[in-house]
């Protein structure tokens, strides 16, 4: 018989609710939800192989070592702030004016609006990003999930799963967007490298979309190898970053790499990918444990993904990243068919056991 197999939870993130999202102009219902993760645990829980754990509270030292400072306090301050100037309360918020980079062209400008839910505008990069009362407990929530499934894993557990909420994979250093606030994968990342005494982590993203935070965090790294299989970004979500000629600058040259996928891809076409990733992995040779940002939006009938991976595909791939014989981090990042979500992620978290 094997171990249960720790799974770090919390129910902060269920005050993440009342989300919505503007797709195309459109206002929808946010397909990241809090039944996501319920859905997840249910599964675990009827399969029995699994042992749920709270996390430990880590505070803001892991988020600032990563997370711009200013980012940060803005996040804090913007559901209050948008309160104060006359919000209701009842309403996810958006700031109006993004301050992308074209804006401040040729100028020097320096004014910063007074309200946080303002200022908030030069830290966003999307309409799918909602700020409500429940959000910043919720991504500190994450982020102790996360680093407390690092800290399972460097104390002995073979194997961790961390059911974080909200997402992180697209929250760059000083970006917020794509339903993610803070980058749980490369806060455990980093939390590995300064205290978990490593030399190297290698992320391994098998999300449907391009982890540009990620991405951008360690592009210059020689310390984090970042591999990504994603929908091609010329059809997909992040549409701006993900291509297969992005390859990390500096020190970190060779050190992120891309699989931009075709719509449809199966299975068969998928372990190409991931054998050249895991080749790659083998070959940077690290010595902490693997931490996977794990979204199962590249499911058959997700319904914001084009990829056509079936339940079972979930336990081969399991399966061959467990051949590396690693040790491993399981992150949560997206998967939005919430009645396959319990029965995908059994099948990965059992083939990466073995089974
Ligand atoms: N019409 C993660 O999976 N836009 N983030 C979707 C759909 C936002 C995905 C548009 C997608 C964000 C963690
Ligand atoms: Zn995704």
């Amino acid at each position: 018989m094997s171990d249960l197999v720790p799974v770090i939870r919390s129910d902060t993130h269920l005050a993440h609710i009342g989300l919505i999202e503007l797709a195309s102009g459109v206002e929808i219902p946010c397909f990241e939800s809090p039944e996501r993760i319920l859905a997840i645990e249910a599964a675990l829980e009827a399969d029995g192989g699994f042992a749920f754990e709270p996390p430990a509270e880590h505070g803001r030292a892991p988020i600032l070592a990563v997370h711009d400072a200013t980012m940060v306090e803005v996040f804090e301050l913007a559901w209050t702030d948008a309160l104060a100037a006359g919000g209701d309360g009842s309403r996810a918020m958006f700031p109006d004016v993004f301050l992308i980079g074209a804006y401040k062209e040729r100028m020097a400008i320096e004014g910063m609006p007074a309200s946080a839910h303002h200022r908030l505008g030069a830290f966003l990069f999307d309409t799918a990003t909602p700020i409500v009362g429940g959000t910043w407990d919720a991504a500190l929530g994450a982020v102790d999930v996360a680093v407390s499934a690092a800290e399972r894993v460097v104390s002995g557990a073979p194997l961790a799963y961390g059911l974080c909420r909200p997402p992180g994979h697209h929250a760059a250093r000083g970006m917020l967007g794509g339903y993610c606030y803070f980058n749980n994968a490369a806060i455990a990342a980093e939390w590995l490298r300064r205290d978990g005494g490593v030399r190297k982590v290698a992320i391994l993203d098998i999300d449907y979309h391009h982890g540009n935070g990620t991405q951008q965090i360690f592009w210059e790294r020689g310390d984090v190898l970042y591999l990504s299989l994603h929908a091609d970004p010329a059809r997909a979500y992040p549409y701006f970053s993900g291509y297969a000629g992005e390859v990390g600058a500096g020190d970190g040259v060779g050190l992120t790499r891309n699989w931009p996928l075709a719509a449809r891809t199966g299975l068969d076409e998928y372990a190409v990918a991931l054998a050249e990733a895991l080749g790659m992995i083998a070959a940077f040779a690290p010595d902490a444990p693997l931490v996977i940002s794990a979204g199962f939006d590249t499911f058959e009938r997700d319904p914001i993904g084009d990829l056509a991976l079936r339940t079972q595909d979930y336990r081969e791939i399991g399966r061959m990243i467990a051949s590396l014989r690693m040790p491993a981090v399981v992150l949560q990042e997206g998967g939005y068919a919430v009645d396959a979500l319990g029965d995908n992620a059994v099948a990965l978290l059992s083939g990466l056991r073995g089974a």
